[in-house]
């Protein structure tokens, strides 16, 4: 970032600089029936640049995002910082609360939505909102904007100042306003795209997180814009609808989720994902459990290369990559950032030790909009203390352990729901398993439950419990094996597809 210039826009930089005139007939974006070239795509954000400045959106102005990936998105977005306003993208995941609370927190000037959203929300409440644009069968964005014409004066905004928001959902309290500037983007494209994931021109990137996901943002909006790559704009959410998508579009390059992954194997018999040329495997979000990276690989002959990243980080800083991949593991750092694990008092923790996850590097948030509390927490200087819980073994992988208050104490040693996630997915029968304490009324001692979904034409029974207790204390030590096993349909998941552990109703200890 030291090289990029003071005066710097980013959606000049990805739709008007050099990668972006180079492909200017190479198609960017792929969304149902249409394709959009680099060159089209540019022309779109221009009009959208002007039909904002038409409206009277300012420079620094926040406009609130909430559509499905599709190409309004796209334009609406790269459009508003062309100008200089501050685009938030808002995922269609999120409850109508959390919406409501995000068009007032944000201060957001203008809304773009769908009809549906509307009248969800309707009346819409936030005294700041001065206009609502919607995207409807009978008046699309598109044609209002196809009128205008294609030019718009870009912004010449500062390399350091805010450039787009996105909020985090966070497991407890209201979601909190992530500020990134111009150059965090850039920063990303260098360290993970090019660096660790080696994007290429003729890859077709496909993303099961959608955009107003920092992992899907960079996946989907920004990572193969750097490269002259394209994407395919979806919003498939089950495994039937990903392995059409992907047998359409023929994606070379996946960007999954653990429960997704889970999923296409679990639906594998009857359809066959037949990945013909897909050639990289991505996976962030949550920890993937080992077993599943052996499956899938035992299935489709590919390595899935996990990583994990921070909404406030913006992507990936910790990766597996093309031949250093160590299945169970967050991978090591991403060049460009600095991760350690350190115990309580900041001392680096020795190799095994279970200790904070810190990382430092540039693409990291300016700061929570008016939560000056809880950026002062996080940040210091570049770094931030990410409140999860790893451990580096010698080879200089690192693995996740939980996050800092899902580790919990057993006969008064600590353990890690994770690891004892990891051994229950080795179960046949067991598609997705959450662990939890359990506090016992009576004694206050706390056991481990294990809560869990089963694989299609398995269903719950006593017996099946009986045999996964077993299963778990052939495996691990007694202590860490679950006592209860609770059958559930589906586990809760916040809007980014992480299991949301609080809402499963446990005392925790
Ligand atoms: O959760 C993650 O692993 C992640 C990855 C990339 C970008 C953002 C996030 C939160």
């Amino acid at each position: 970032s030291a090289q990029l210039p003071d005066i710097f826009n980013v959606a000049a930089y990805f739709l008007d600089g050099e990668v972006a005139q180079e492909n200017s007939e190479r198609i960017a974006l792929f969304y149902q029936e249409e394709t959009y070239t680099y060159g089209q795509l540019q022309q779109w954000v221009q009009r959208a640049a002007r039909s904002l400045l038409m409206a009277g959106i300012e420079r620094e102005n926040r406009i609130a995002l909430l559509l499905p990936d599709s190409p309004e998105l796209v334009f609406a977005f790269w459009g508003a910082i062309w100008m200089g306003a501050v685009p938030v993208p808002i995922n269609t995941a999120c409850s109508v609360d959390e919406v409501r609370y995000i068009l007032q927190d944000s201060r957001a000037k203008l809304l773009v939505t769908t009809e549906d959203w509307q009248a969800k929300l309707s009346p819409i409440t936030s005294p700041f909102l001065q206009h609502t644009w919607l995207n409807t069968g009978e008046t699309p964005l598109l044609s209002q904007l196809e009128q205008l014409p294609a030019t718009a004066i870009t912004a010449a905004t500062s390399r350091d100042e805010p450039a787009f928001w996105l909020y985090t959902s966070g497991s407890t309290g209201k979601p909190k306003g992530v500020i990134h500037l111009h150059q965090s983007m850039v920063v990303c494209v260098e360290h993970y795209a090019k660096t660790t994931l080696g994007l290429r021109r003729d890859d077709i990137t496909y993303s099961v997180a959608n955009i107003p996901f920092a992992y899907g943002l960079g996946n989907t909006l920004y990572m193969p814009l750097a490269v002259g790559a394209a994407t395919v704009l979806s919003d498939a959410i089950n495994a039937f609808d990903i392995v059409a998508d992907i047998q359409r579009y023929q994606p070379t390059v996946f960007f999954g989720i653990p429960s997704v992954y889970a999923n296409l194997l679990a639906i594998h018999e009857i359809e066959p994902l037949n990945p013909a040329g897909l050639r990289l495997c991505v996976s962030a979000a949550e920890q993937l459990p080992e077993s599943l990276w052996y499956q899938w690989r035992a299935t489709h002959n590919q390595e899935i290369y996990e990583g994990i990243g921070t909404t406030e980080f913006l992507h990936i800083f910790l990766s597996n990559q093309p031949g250093a991949c160590k299945p169970g593991t967050s991978g090591r750092p991403v060049a460009g950032y600095d991760v350690r694990v350190v115990d309580d008092e900041g001392h680096s923790c020795a190799v095994a030790e279970i200790g904070n996850l810190v990382v430092g590097g540039e693409s990291l948030m300016g700061g929570y909009w008016n939560h000056l509390q809880a950026t002062r927490q996080a940040i210091h200087g570049s770094t931030m203390h990410t409140g999860d819980k790893y451990q580096c073994d010698a080879e200089g992988y690192f693995k996740f352990m939980g996050r800092k208050d899902d580790l919990f104490k057993v006969n008064g040693q600590w353990v890690s729901p994770m690891e004892i996630e990891d051994v229950l997915h080795q179960h046949p029968q067991v598609l997705e398993v959450a662990v939890l304490p359990e506090s016992q009324a009576e004694e206050r001692l706390t056991q481990v439950i294990a809560y869990i979904t089963l694989k299609a034409g398995n269903p719950p029974s006593p017996e099946l419990e009986t045999q996964i207790c077993r299963f778990a204390k052939q495996h691990l030590p007694h202590f860490k094996a679950p006592k209860t096993v609770q059958f559930v349909d589906a586990l809760p998941r916040t809007p980014t597809g992480k299991i949301h552990r609080k809402s499963l109703g446990v005392v925790h200890s």
